[in-house]
């Protein structure tokens, strides 16, 4: 059986993915820190959903499938011995890292904020690829990315995978052509992070000829898979809390509680989205498609549809009946923008999209109207800001106006 190691595989995203792969029959090993369930401690939030602990997950698992994951708690960034060990015992046909701090508002909250998540992220990477490259070892590496690295700003030109072809004009009049990583603009100490481990995989890709693939993801919604929903007890997590909580499983919450949907500014922002079962998918297809040793990193797209902010409160208020209130914006972010994006290599793997039409419904039933006893008022409202200027998204109360 071929080994994978999954790095974070007790998150949002890695938790189905290993299940997934498990049930396809890799034999998968997981290393997290549980730095994320920490940090709810922390921030005094929780999961909507009551997540089990990794025994209690990993034997429901074996319940269900009479499946093995294997299971390794350590940290990734900070202990490079244990990484290397580890690597050496299994050598792993494919890593996937999704071992990273994974918020913007979190990574923008203050100092100790902005330096863990920049020591953690390129801390991490960074060990994997050196480790696989100490150990002369030749797993394809697969890391989760973001749709943010290449930012917010753009006016509708179609973003390509990843690079992108330009032609630079000679004082002789020369044309010269280049393909170059497509220039990063992030938005976040988070998004800065993903646009600094690019250069980390371009580095290694060149030098070492480690295979590697950075998917692009976008903004992932929804809860449950096919796997997760075999037992109540492999239930994935949901995040809704201010720092944590994306905007659009934040809105199905709020619509489920009660809460007004908290539309930032005029809620012009345009994001790429993805459905939860098709992340889960599209990791499979990028294990099962690795890179040539050919010293380029392959860069795709993760993503299926993109939306405004404006538009998806309209659908959710639609569903359910929610108020939608505008709020300051904490973010410094454009408060209007276009976004074109091209996933065509994922369609062209055989990735069938779930589209937000058919999956809204049962997500808001299944999951935020059945947990919404255990939503957390208090940990609603984004109140992390950017810089000085901006101010939390905090609902006013007409009351009190
Ligand atoms: P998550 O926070 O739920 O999961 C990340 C997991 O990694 C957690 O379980 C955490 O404990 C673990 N981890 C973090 N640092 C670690 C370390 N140093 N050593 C060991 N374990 C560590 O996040 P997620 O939503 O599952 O995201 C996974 C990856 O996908 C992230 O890299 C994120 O940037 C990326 N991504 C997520 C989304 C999204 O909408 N959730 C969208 C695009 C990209
Ligand atoms: N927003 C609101 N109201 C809310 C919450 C958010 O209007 O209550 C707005 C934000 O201002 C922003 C947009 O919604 O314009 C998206 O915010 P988000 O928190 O849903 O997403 P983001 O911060 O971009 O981060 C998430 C994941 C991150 C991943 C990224 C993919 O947390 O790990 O990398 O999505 S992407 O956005 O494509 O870069």
């Amino acid at each position: 059986m071929e080994n994978i190691l999954i790095i974070g595989g007790d998150g949002f995203c890695g938790w189905p993915t290993a299940l997934h792969l498990s049930q396809k029959g890799y034999a998968v090993t997981i290393v997290d820190n549980f730095s994320r369930r920490q940090i709810d401690e922390s921030l005094g939030a929780n999961s909507l959903t009551p997540i089990k602990s990794m025994n209690e997950r990993l034997a429901a698992w074996k319940e269900a499938t009479g499946k093995d994951i294997a299971f390794e708690n350590f940290n990734v960034a900070a202990e490079y011995q244990r990484l290397e060990e580890l690597l050496a015992e299994l050598k792993p046909s494919t890593i996937i890292h999704f071992g990273e701090q994974r918020a913007a508002p979190y990574s923008m909250k203050g100092i100790s904020q902005k330096r863990y998540t920049v020591s953690n992220n390129i801390g991490a990477t960074h060990n994997v690829l050196a480790a696989v490259t100490q150990l002369k070892l030749e797993p394809h590496i697969i890391h989760l990315g973001t749709m943010g690295v290449y930012g917010y700003d753009d006016d509708g030109m179609e973003i390509p995978e990843g690079y992108l072809k330009v032609y630079v004009p000679g004082d002789d009049n020369q044309i010269f052509q280049r393909d170059i990583l497509y220039p990063t603009n992030p938005g976040s100490v988070y998004h800065m992070t993903k646009s600094m481990d690019q250069l980390l995989f371009q580095f290694y890709a060149k030098n070492d000829r480690l295979r590697i693939t950075d998917l692009h993801q976008g903004i992932v919604w929804g809860t449950q898979t096919e796997e997760t929903r075999l037992d109540d007890r492999l239930i994935n997590r949901f995040d809704y809390d201010g720092d944590y909580g994306t905007v659009l499983n934040r809105f199905l919450m709020q619509a489920a509680v009660g809460h007004p949907l908290t539309v930032h500014g005029t809620g012009g922002q345009t994001r790429a989205f993805i459905h939860i079962q098709d992340t889960v998918k599209c990791l499979a297809l990028a294990v099962a498609n690795p890179p040539e040793k050919d010293g380029q990193v392959k860069i795709l797209n993760q993503m299926t549809e993109t939306h405004t902010v404006r538009y998806l409160a309209e659908i959710v208020a639609k569903v359910s009946g929610a108020e939608i209130a505008n709020v300051d914006n904490p973010r410094n972010e454009a408060a209007e923008n276009d976004l074109r994006v091209s996933n065509k290599t994922f369609i062209t793997l055989g990735l069938n999209p779930i589209t937000l039409e058919e999956g809204l419904l049962e997500e808001t039933q299944d999951i935020a109207m059945r947990f919404a006893d255990r939503c957390r008022m208090h940990m609603i409202p984004c109140v992390s800001t950017w810089t000085e200027n901006q101010r939390p998204g905090v609902v006013q109360d007409p009351q009190a106006a």
